[in-house]
């Protein structure tokens, strides 16, 4: 299925009124208040967040797994899902694939398809979490951390071949998550363990293409509930130093333990230069992969907050690639990629809100009630009508999941691929 310019156009009709009288107010506000709207605008329709390519079907429990019917199939269906996302939100832009999920029968029709829906190949996806079919080790006591040198090379090979698969795609960064671990004191020994891991990544980090990131995922647990052998950003950022200038920290929301302070953790990365991913998602208690915003809408801003930052005042750390990772288990996994990507515009816009100069003049004169009220002035700022601005100016629609229901998109989907299609994946 792919949506028409026309039917967008007709769409946003009905709204634009609406959307006009609320841009020129709010414009008018901020623009009395210091701020560049029009250079906010651009900033908020450059910015681009790729899709997993798992994220497109629906997600499985410990319990169950329940379709939302009309599944993608395959990688070109996949794609063209990516596709229905991106002109309606124009912020989906890209693609990151989870190799072996998702192996191109056809390079060049993949290419071909994926460039006429404008949709780029961000970082792929290494996946030593499973046994493959086939495969004549297994990974159910780790994968580049494994004892057995023999399990090891074949979790290296895996993630040479990913790297080869990506470059034909015009990749440039691959993505190394480990489910290595223990679930029993004793089970493992640290030290080897972890050492074991940084060899094979040097060893997968020697077959890096030169323009190429090794990205370095941690987590704190699960699959693994006694230890994780990448457990948080201090052991990333050690393995990714011991690899050397390509290999950076990747950072995922919902990889870390209650409460922690993920703003202060990406603010000192970008310092070092070596924030090189996000995922997004959202969590009450661990990797609950949620809707992004649904749960900490203000600790998603001030995240973003230290992220433009960094971006405006970092030069040593590299643009970061930016995923939405998330598995969805009671909606229609469109609709929460829809609700995702405007979560994130809306935290990004309000993030571009806070006067910089202001907030470092408070700090310095310690003004901590006036640090509070200029994070909240622009956190309580509805913005959404930039958002609408930045759709409209590429051609997206006014409310995107309005449109989508507007539009009917699932029913088409279900009638064009059947009820019962599973899409690959957790
Ligand atoms: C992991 C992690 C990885 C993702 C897999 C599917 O928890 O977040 O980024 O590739 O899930
Ligand atoms: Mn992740
Ligand atoms: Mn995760």
């Amino acid at each position: 299925m792919k949506i028409q310019k026309e039917h967008i156009v007709n769409y946003n009709k009905k709204g634009i009124e609406n959307h006009n009288q609320n841009f020129d107010f709010l414009a008018n506000k901020l623009t009395n208040q210091g701020n560049d709207v029009n250079a906010i605008v651009s900033k908020l329709a450059d910015f681009q967040v790729a899709i997993p390519s798992w994220a497109l079907g629906a997600g499985g429990t410990r319990f169950g797994r329940f379709s939302f019917f009309g599944e993608p199939s395959n990688l070109e269906q996949k794609i063209e899902d990516i596709g229905v996302l991106h002109s309606l939100t124009q912020t989906a832009g890209a693609v990151s694939l989870h190799i072996p999920w998702d192996i191109p029968s056809d390079y060049n029709a993949i290419k071909e398809k994926a460039n006429a829906l404008d949709i780029k190949f961000d970082a792929v996806n290494s996946n030593t979490f499973q046994d493959q079919k086939d495969a004549s080790e297994s990974y159910k006591y780790g994968s580049l951390s494994n004892t057995s040198k023999a399990v090891r090379e074949q979790a290296i090979q895996h993630n040479l071949d990913v790297i080869k698969i990506g470059d034909k795609l015009g990749s440039k960064a691959l993505t190394v998550w480990l489910a290595d671990g223990s679930c029993f004191p004793g089970q493992n020994n640290f030290q080897t363990a972890f050492q074991n891991t940084q060899d094979s990544l040097i060893d997968i980090y020697k077959g890096l293409p030169n323009d190429w990131k090794m990205l370095v995922e941690y987590k704190p647990y699960e699959p693994n509930f006694y230890s994780t052998v990448i457990q948080d950003w201090g052991a990333s950022l050690m393995l990714a130093n011991g690899c050397g200038d390509k290999a950076y920290t990747l950072v995922d929301l919902g990889h870390h333990l209650p409460n922690s302070n993920i703003e202060q953790i990406v603010s000192i990365l970008q310092l070092k230069g070596k924030l090189g991913g996000f995922h997004f998602n959202d969590s009450k208690y661990g990797d609950d992969d949620l809707t992004v915003g649904s749960i900490k809408p203000y600790a998603l801003f001030l995240i973003f907050n230290e992220l433009v930052y960094g971006m405006q005042n970092n030069p040593q750390n590299p643009d970061l690639a930016w995923m939405i990772d998330a598995s969805h288990n009671v909606k229609d996994p469109l609709e929460d990629l829809i609700q995702s990507l405007e979560a994130i515009q809306e935290a990004y816009a309000k993030a571009l809100l806070i006067d910089q100069a202001a907030l470092k003049a408070a700090q310095i004169d310690n003004d901590v009630v006036k640090c509070q009220e200029i994070l909240q002035g622009a956190y309580r700022t509805d913005v959404r009508p930039l958002l609408e601005k930045a759709r409209l100016e590429r051609g997206g629609a006014l409310s995107p999941i309005q449109a989508y229901r507007a539009l009917d998109v699932r029913n088409s989907l279900i009638k064009e691929r059947g009820k019962n299609t599973v899409a690959t994946g957790l």
